[in-house]
């Protein structure tokens, strides 16, 4: 597969060369961050280190790492690393529970930014060729202007549609020939369904390829949203805090997502114990960023679990590959005592011929014993009007996903079109424990 590479220098540089950049804009970075933001200075000095006692990559195991608590302590700009003056972009995460998280950008954080977006666009074949429509929504979310920026520093023409509207969506992709789609990967599923109860057949469009991310989904999410759009499928990775989308996306070959290591430094924690774990374990995702002006970030632990790949890609890019995120540590449920991800039960679901891709996983407790019922939507000709093929369907589902996850469960099968729709990220679990 002949393919363009957006910045050869940094993505297929040497191991021995990468990291000697990496050490010398690390220590840029602790020096930057000592030097202007009291919450770094604060802990590094409680810890006794000054940024010059980090003399190579592994020393940064010595370092305290930073949480989200951090930043709701120092909300709205006390983890600045620059005067207000010097920011020109301010984004936020939508936190779920209290304030927020805050986050600036320089003039050079947003070129640097757009330019990491480019990186990932291109490694999925996006050119100055494509026309691409951007679902996600614009506002204080990253995803819109990261990607926004990104197509116009490749040069591509750029829809700025943002999300919802599906009719509207399906209508601008069929007039204005867009190639390339944007957005989260459950509204990618969205706008295929919509596509079918309208009429129009993704082969009389233009697209070609669809690049989502912002939430986890699994190989068979893929594979339904290729088959049903009719196109290739790609996945990228990034959080507010450490940039927005940018931080690692795969390239043609599907085989995990390049992190742009010459801007951000993984390690793979043990979330428990915050121990450094081998190569090639599963565990949270911390991430240094090395070249950020406004916000830098040292050691942030981004609660994502996945791991790492440092063997060689086919398509020539010597950065490490990020695999799909199992989930992250704080939406991992237990239920009686084991640990389940909600992706688990969505790789066995796709799967399984019947199902379609909206699901919910409610969680109670009866007694003192955890409950974990899946209710799942069924396409219409398998809402059999045989009540005994129905259980055995029932329990065929039932068994795939306890030999999967480890534990029991119920599943409950919907009619189709009753659960609700995502046009942004999906929220996929009722854990009625916790109301
Ligand atoms: O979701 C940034 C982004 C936008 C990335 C668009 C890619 C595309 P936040 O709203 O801060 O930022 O949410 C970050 O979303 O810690 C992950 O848990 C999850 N996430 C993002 N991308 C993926 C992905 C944006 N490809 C949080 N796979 C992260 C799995 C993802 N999880």
């Amino acid at each position: 597969m002949q393919q363009q590479i957006w910045e050869p220098t940094y993505e297929c540089m040497p191991r021995e060369e990468l990291e000697q950049l990496q050490l010398e804009r690390l220590q840029a970075t602790l020096n930057r961050v000592y030097k202007n933001v009291t919450c770094y200075r604060n802990k590094f000095n409680q810890h006794g280190i000054v940024p010059e006692d980090i003399t190579s990559l592994a020393d940064l195991a010595k370092l305290p790492f930073t949480t989200k608590e951090d930043l709701r302590l120092n909300y709205p700009y006390g983890m600045f690393a620059v005067p207000l003056r010097e920011v020109i972009r301010i984004h936020s995460s939508s936190g779920t529970t209290g304030k927020p998280t805050v986050v600036g950008y320089t003039a050079n954080d947003l070129k640097a930014w757009a330019n990491l977006v480019a990186r990932f666009m291109t490694a999925a074949g996006v050119t100055h060729d494509d026309v691409v429509q951007i679902a996600f929504g614009y506002g204080m979310f990253t995803g819109a202007f990261g990607l926004h920026y990104g197509s116009e520093a490749i040069g591509a023409s750029v829809i700025p549609m943002g999300s919802g509207n599906t009719e509207k969506q399906i209508m601008i992709m069929q007039d204005y020939r867009t190639t390339t789609l944007v957005g989260t990967p459950s509204y990618a599923i969205t706008i295929a369904e919509r596509m079918e109860q309208m009429g129009v057949d993704p082969k009389t469009l233009s697209l070609k390829v669809g690049l989502f991310g912002g939430e986890p989904w699994s190989e068979a999410m893929r594979r339904e949203i290729e088959t049903r759009l009719g196109i290739i499928a790609t996945d990228n990775y990034g959080l507010s805090e450490i940039i927005g989308p940018g931080v690692a996306g795969e390239c043609l070959h599907k085989c995990g997502m390049h992190l742009f290591e010459d801007a951000f430094l993984p390690e793979i924690i043990d979330p428990d114990t915050g121990e450094i774990l081998p190569q090639g374990s599963v565990g949270e995702l911390v991430l240094t960023t090395l070249t950020k002006e406004a916000f830098p970030m040292v050691r942030y632990r981004t609660r994502d679990i996945t791991c790492l790949d440092y063997s060689p890609c086919t398509c020539g890019r010597t950065l490490v590959r990020m695999k799909k995120t199992m989930g992250r540590s704080d939406d991992m449920l237990i239920i009686k005592g084991v640990n389940v991800y909600p992706s688990q039960i969505e790789e066995v679901l796709v799967a399984v011929e019947g199902c379609q891709p909206h699901y919910q996983l409610v969680v109670d407790r009866k007694g003192n014993i955890d409950t974990l019922e899946v209710q799942i939507e069924v396409t219409e000709n398998i809402f059999f009007d045989e009540m005994k093929m129905q259980k055995a369907f029932l329990e065929r589902l039932e068994k795939r996903i306890d030999s999967t996850l480890g534990v029991g469960v119920s599943v409950k099968l919907v009619e189709p079109n009753t659960l609700s729709r995502h046009e942004g990220k999906a929220a996929r679990v009722i854990d009625k424990r916790k109301m």
